[in-house]
């Protein structure tokens, strides 16, 4: 058995990054290949040039104090064409990691966050029978590469925002919007993550002798019903809850929850999951949809109708509720496992706002952990402003600005108060 992650740091805590959102001139994934077929309002182009700025930002990280860092390995860098593996790449990140062990911050690892090598996606992408063999292989090389720096493993970064979007909605690549694409690319995914929990764990049991902690990041979101007293509107709530933000959570601890018996050879009678990532920003009203079928999940309430005032909302016009953080917190608390909080952060220009909005939800994650959820760790998203996927530059989640001509950066005092809101946190675990 993986050992539960060790105490030391006991609060892990810090921002958390992307590759393709920061890195800048990622040109063998799919989403550059969506950006230059003109299908969004900007492309990423250099975005913040991370890639050749990360020890500055490392420098930055360490600055505040930051004891931890969750970023993403970008697969179509270390392999750009199919089986073809870029030694330039496996050179680079070994570099990020060096920057971070130097500096004491300990790395949270994405393998997976959105972005596929275009000849991956040409092949088929997560629809293809290969999918889960080509991502495993591409796991089994970094972890091999980087295990020795390594104990925090997320594998798959909120497949259900990926799903939802990319087979559902169709707003990203690869642009499909079908029903029961989606449902095979849940299946993939959670196939997927399996695979490399198994392969991260016999490698750090077999050559490294020490213990890795994997998850994924689930992106959820705190659901309400629209109208309290409508019966309808609880039961699409309940269904919601259950498919959007706990079905991957069930179905890879159980290993046969919707699919019975296929993933047997894989889990034994363990689940796959040593702790738990979650990404939280916000609440969602919901309204009664249809009892049975696509429908059942009810439908977002246009705000309009519900009786609940919204206090305030964020650029994306997300409602702010970090009440909705220490719900989901505590219903975590059933799976019995540690919880890290690997995504939370606001889009705004206001950093007033997001001082509030960090000190609110630090807050939560204090209040959590006083009612027994065993919260590991807090990542604010995100260190620098970066490109927000179909939205472009224009959100502005940073703690530090970005001046996309200048590629200047400037702490934001946002950026002072997560520091001292996530000391307290951790300062009052160690002495616990
Ligand atoms: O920018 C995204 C990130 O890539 C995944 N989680 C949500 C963030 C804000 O939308």
């Amino acid at each position: 058995m993986p050992e539960s992650p060790r105490t030391a740091p006991a609060f892990l805590w810090g921002t958390a990054t992307s590759s393709h959102q920061i890195e800048g001139h990622n040109r063998a994934n799919d989403w550059w290949a969506w950006e230059t077929q003109g299908r969004l309002k900007e492309p990423s182009l250099a975005a913040c040039d991370h890639y050749e700025r990360f020890e500055e930002d490392v420098a930055l990280i360490a600055g505040l104090g930051h004891n931890a860092h969750r970023f993403s390995l970008e697969w179509s860098r270390f392999e750009p064409e199919e089986g073809r593996w870029n030694e330039e790449a496996f050179k680079h990140y070994d570099e990020v990691f060096q920057a971070l062990k130097n500096r004491g911050i300990e790395p949270v690892v994405t393998l997976h966050h959105f972005t596929n090598p275009e000849w991956f996606s040409l092949k088929g992408g997560w629809l293809q029978d290969r999918a889960v063999f080509y991502f495993s292989r591409y796991v089994e090389r970094v972890v091999k590469a980087y295990g020795r720096y390594v104990k925090y493993w997320i594998t798959i970064n909120e497949p259900t925002i990926y799903i939802y979007f990319g087979f559902y909605e169709g707003s990203w690549p690869p642009g499909n919007m079908c029903y029961r694409d989606a449902m095979k690319v849940f299946r993939q995914l959670l196939l997927a993550h399996m695979e490399a929990y198994r392969i991260i764990h016999r490698h750090y049991e077999e050559a490294l002798q020490k213990p890795a902690a994997v998850s994924i990041a689930q992106h959820m979101t705190y659901f309400t019903p629209c109208r309290h007293d409508s019966f309808g509107d609880r039961w699409a709530v309940f269904l919601r809850d259950w498919f959007v933000n706990h079905l991957f959570w069930r179905a890879g601890l159980t290993g046969h929850l919707f699919f019975p018996g296929i993933f047997s050879e894989f889990l034994g009678s363990r689940g796959c999951f040593d702790f738990l990532g979650l990404n939280y920003y916000t609440r969602d009203f919901i309204r009664f949809g249809e009892w049975f079928g696509e429908k059942s999940v009810g439908g977002i309430c246009d705000k309009a109708h519900h009786r609940i005032q919204v206090r305030e909302s964020s650029a994306m016009g997300w409602e702010v509720h970090a009440g909705g953080l220490y719900e989901l917190l505590k219903r975590l608390r059933g799976y019995r496992l540690p919880v890290m909080v690997t995504e939370n952060g606001i889009a705004t220009r206001e950093d007033a706002q997001r001082v509030r909005f960090i000190r609110e939800h630090t807050h939560a994650v204090h209040k959590a952990r006083h009612a027994g959820v065993p919260v590991m760790g807090y990542f604010y998203w995100s260190l620098l402003d970066n490109f927000e996927w179909a939205h472009g530059f224009d959100p502005r989640f940073g703690i530090i600005e970005v001046d996309y001509q200048s590629q200047e950066r400037k702490l934001r005092p946002s950026a002072h108060v997560l520091s001292e809101c996530c000391r307290k946190i951790e300062h009052e675990l160690s002495r616990a």
